[in-house]
């Protein structure tokens, strides 16, 4: 190529770099998305140990071959995370039982991690629960990616004060405002998950983490840190173990509230957040269902097939996602001890949903979809159904009777309400009897 070309192509490969959210829908270009050019590779085996023994009895999955997997993918890949911070309150912001025209109560609790301190780290939790039940609800629990108050045009949300990206929705100097209302509500089905007699919880994920490598000042991070600590150590949190991290502490809140279940509570992620989902439904046994939506690289994509986004690109367009660990994966992934369906796997019998999109070929549908054939022998091992079809459906053709689900549909990069069906369609199936907890296995 001629050194002006190559000039043109290195400048488009940096500007797709430094421009992330504006790539995030397209498929970058320099990256192989030809099926017949992916190079062959080893997936590690999740029921061998890596000591060399199999795993033969649920015994040894709970006791020996889960625990080592969880704390590989905490030091090599996401990051360990504290716990629950002892001292943490929750601060009732505001309740309405006559929402959306009598059909929800929506309710805002805020979390304040450190004890009373308004001031400290926090997140706000906005609930919408349907009137119309006789006990309580089964729950979805979601992040979202522009605040609370762009996922319903409901005036009664409160707007959010925590940095947000700019770019369009209404959003100016970073904060959002009244014309940021609604503006990601296509995203959010409310109505219709009221109506089949869900809930949703949902917390902007920037409250967690602003969503920029910032060397880990803002966001919870410096909360945990250790006397003259400045930054997580190699193996630990990045930005996707802080989000997953909200999750868990919005299940700690949901364990004391009266009107959800929260033995019956789906935690469900789009992309970035599909990745948080997972993590956080793999570290933490009270959630009853996970629901990936289109997570690919770092989320339910197989990482050693080379199609799509690679650990290389994802760790330099998003130096602070991952622990720092995981940079030694940078184009060498065949080094990587564990990969995607392991993780999968981790959240084995619960019921796992992995959803990819025709047009999302940077997050490699069928490396997600692999990847959940590649789980499905543990949950077979742990007596679960696990994922009934061992070829990819055709579009737009949804399996929703095991305990893994799969879809891939037509379109692109988004959540659409095609897929909070099916989500709901698999929920009726495993969260709608009040009767049963989630099958979690020993703590
Ligand atoms: C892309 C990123 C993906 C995915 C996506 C998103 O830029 O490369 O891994 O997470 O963003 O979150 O929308």
């Amino acid at each position: 190529m001629p050194a002006s070309r190559r000039n043109l192509a290195t400048s488009a490969l940096l500007l797709a770099l430094i421009a992330p959210a504006a790539s995030a829908g397209a498929q970058p270009a320099g990256f192989n998305y030809d099926e017949a050019a992916v190079p062959a590779y080893t997936l590690p085996d999740p029921l061998q140990l890596s000591s060399g023994g199999r795993v033969t009895s649920p015994e040894q999955w709970w006791q020996q071959r889960r625990p080592e997997l969880l704390r590989t993918f905490e030091e090599q890949v996401y990051g360990r995370a504290p716990g629950r911070p002892p001292q943490m309150t929750f601060r009732f912001l505001s309740v309405d039982r006559e929402a959306l025209r009598g059909k929800a109560t929506r309710q805002e609790v805020r979390v304040l991690f450190a004890g009373r301190d308004v001031n400290g780290p926090k997140m706000n939790l906005l609930i919408y629960l349907p009137n119309q039940r006789t006990a309580p609800a089964p729950t979805f629990l979601a992040l979202n990616f522009y605040g609370n108050h762009a996922v319903h045009e409901d005036p009664g949300i409160t707007l959010s004060t925590s940095w947000m990206r700019e770019g369009g929705r209404g959003v100016v100097a970073n904060r959002g405002t009244e014309a940021s209302r609604g503006t990601n509500a296509s995203q959010w089905p409310i109505e219709r998950m009221l109506e089949r007699g869900y809930g949703l919880v949902t917390i902007y994920y920037g409250d967690l983490d602003p969503d920029f490598d910032d060397g880990f000042q803002n966001g919870v991070h410096p909360a945990f840190y250790r006397p003259g600590q400045t930054r997580p150590g190699p193996d630990e949190w990045g930005a996707i173990a802080a989000w997953a991290w909200g999750l868990s502490r919005a299940m700690d809140y949901l364990e004391t509230d009266r009107d959800v279940d929260a033995r019956r509570v789906a935690v469900m992620g789009h992309s970035r957040l599909g990745k948080a989902a997972i993590w956080a439904g793999a570290l933490d046994q009270r959630i009853a269902m996970v629901v990936s939506n289109e997570s690919g690289a770092g989320g339910a994509a197989l990482s050693k097939r080379i199609y799509g986004e690679t650990v290389a690109r994802i760790n330099t367009s998003f130096p602070h996602w991952f622990a720092a660990n995981y940079r030694r994966y940078n184009d060498n992934e065949a080094a990587l001890p564990v990969d995607q369906h392991q993780l999968l796997a981790l959240i084995a019998p619960r019921p796992l949903y992995v959803a990819s999109a025709l047009g999302d070929q940077w997050a490699d549908p069928r490396g997600e979809f692999l990847s959940a054939v590649g789980a499905h022998p543990v949950y077979r091992l742990l007596g679960a159904p696990g994922l009934p079809v061992t070829q990819m459906p055709p579009v737009d053709h949804a399996i929703t009777t095991g305990t893994i689900g799969y879809h891939m549909r037509s379109g692109g990069h988004d959540v659409m309400l095609y897929d909070w069906e099916r989500y709901m369609d698999f929920a009726d199936l495993h969260l709608r009897s009040a009767a049963g907890g989630p099958p979690g296995g020993p703590e």
